[in-house]
């Protein structure tokens, strides 16, 4: 089996990659077992340019970074990365910055990063990048002569053609793709606009999941990523800390329905809308009142980017706008975190919570909803509320798929699911389960990877040739 050679933006953890959950554990397991090399930023940002990487190895893997330079960290990763792909791709134009700079610097960093795996890389590798940080990385590579087959997944949606045009060398953007053999998407959805864009903007040739452009080829396919399912249901169901979370939060709730929201804080996640949704049920259905108490969890992110901290101020206001005005001195309605929780105890809040509550605006897949779900007691399940605009929706039917827009149909799916009956619940509960336990992290790596390996080898020619 060749080596496996991992890219993404961060890299690890290894040592605790159980903790940080499905994502980690699944690419460690897939690197140790080929012996294989992780690479990306080493999170760290120092003045001096690095033109080569910190190796280290570990448990039969190795750990390749390098550091940013704090210019480079500005126009690529919070400029071009977090300001401009971030939110284009999640289809806020109004919130994407478009600086020629940010641009500039981006497509530097990819070249770097190029640069200084291409030494580290053997002739049998076989390469996998990920998400939008890399679009470039590939062609770069393919330009200084790497012929080693190269797939990239892409983590986030991939958005219609006339929401790409807006992006000023979009054009530039999807011909480097082509370096790639196997560009992996979350959705059939996010293929069909990628295909879209190819055919009908660049005039590329669609033959089955093959599209033909710009004199490459390159095989595109849905791969849904999942989480590792029994793990988080044992985890729930099993753990120590868990099982004392959930304990804990079960006698505080006195008999109350608790809502619960996970999110890392950021505008995608539509968590304003959630609260709007939140205090819509408690205006038109006042029987929820005393009777609910809802969790949001939202660890904040990108805290130097203006767009995260204008969001949290304005969730600030609302929450103390609901607290304020719907709360008792025995009662508080909405309780808001702003600090990262770990992982095992998220697992017994999922399960302790009787409704969990995923509506962002726009989402690649959503891992917090299969989490929910695989939380749950078999024997007295919650209910799911499920944004459509979620990647996880379509493989997720049997929850309560809703438009988070629109804050009374949220708020009346939270009052039909307060009210559900345990058979519904069960039923639900089953459908959902017996697909997530199939479709599950491991599947979404060897489906890939098998996809990748079918590939025939490319000739060394660049896409920007
Ligand atoms: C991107 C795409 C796609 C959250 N708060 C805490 C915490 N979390 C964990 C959750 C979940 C993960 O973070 C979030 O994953 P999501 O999938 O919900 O969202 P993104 O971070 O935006 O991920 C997304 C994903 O990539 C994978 O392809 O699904 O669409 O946007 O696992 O549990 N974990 C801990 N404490 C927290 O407070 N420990």
């Amino acid at each position: 089996m060749s080596r496996l050679v991992v890219v993404s933006n961060r890299v690890g953890p290894v040592k605790d990659a159980a903790r940080a959950g499905g994502l980690a554990v699944a690419l460690v397991d897939a690197l140790r077992a080929r012996g294989g090399l992780w690479y990306g930023w080493s999170g760290k940002t120092d003045k001096r340019s690095a033109d080569h990487a910190s190796i280290e190895e570990t448990d039969n893997l190795t750990l390749a970074t390098v550091d940013l330079t704090p210019r480079e960290y500005k126009d690529y990763y919070n400029g071009f990365a977090n300001r401009c792909l971030w939110p284009l791709f999640h289809y806020r134009i109004d919130l994407t910055a478009f600086d020629r700079s940010y641009y500039e610097g981006y497509r530097r960093v990819n070249a770097k990063f190029a640069h200084v795996l291409y030494p580290l890389l053997r002739a049998d590798d076989t390469i996998w990048v990920h998400d939008y940080h890399f679009l470039a990385f590939g062609d770069e590579l393919r330009q200084m002569g790497a012929t080693q087959p190269m797939g990239f997944f892409l983590h986030i949606p991939f958005p219609a053609r006339e929401v790409l045009a807006a992006l000023p060398h979009h054009d530039a953007m999807v011909r480097g793709l082509f370096a790639y053999d196997v560009l992996g998407f979350q959705t059939e959805r996010d293929c069909e606009r990628f295909r879209d864009y190819v055919v009908r903007e660049a005039h590329g040739i669609a033959d089955g999941d093959t599209l033909h452009c710009f004199g490459r080829s390159v095989v595109i396919r849905a791969f849904p990523i999942g989480i590792d399912t029994e793990g988080f249901a044992r985890i729930a169901a099993e753990d120590k800390d868990a099982c004392r979370q959930y304990d804990k939060v079960t006698k505080a709730l006195a008999g109350r329905t608790q809502i619960v929201g996970v999110d890392r804080l950021d505008y995608t996640k539509g968590i304003a809308e959630r609260f709007h949704a939140y205090e819509r049920l408690l205006q038109e259905y006042p029987d929820a009142r005393r009777q609910v108490s809802y969790l949001q969890i939202a660890a904040t992110s990108r805290g130097d980017v203006l767009e995260y901290r204008q969001m949290r101020d304005e969730l600030d206001g609302l929450s103390g706008h609901i607290n304020g005005t719907y709360g008792d001195v025995d009662w508080t309605p909405l309780r808001y975190l702003n600090k990262p929780l770990p992982r095992r105890t998220l697992a017994g809040l999922y399960r302790a919570s009787k409704i969990g509550l995923v509506t962002p605006l726009r989402d690649g897949m959503n891992l917090v909803a299969k989490e929910y779900v695989a939380a749950q007691d078999p024997e007295d399940p919650g209910v799911l509320i499920l944004s459509r605009f979620a990647g996880a929706s379509y493989q997720m039917p049997e929850a309560t798929i809703v438009n988070p827009y629109d804050t009374k149909e949220v708020a009346d799916a939270l009052q039909i699911a307060r009210y559900m009956s345990l058979q519904e619940r069960r039923e639900r509960f089953e459908a959902l389960m017996k697909r997530l336990k199939v479709e599950d992290v491991a599947r979404w790596r060897d489906d890939f990877l098998s996809t990748l390996a079918a590939v025939p080898r490319r000739r060394p020619i660049s896409a920007a040739s």
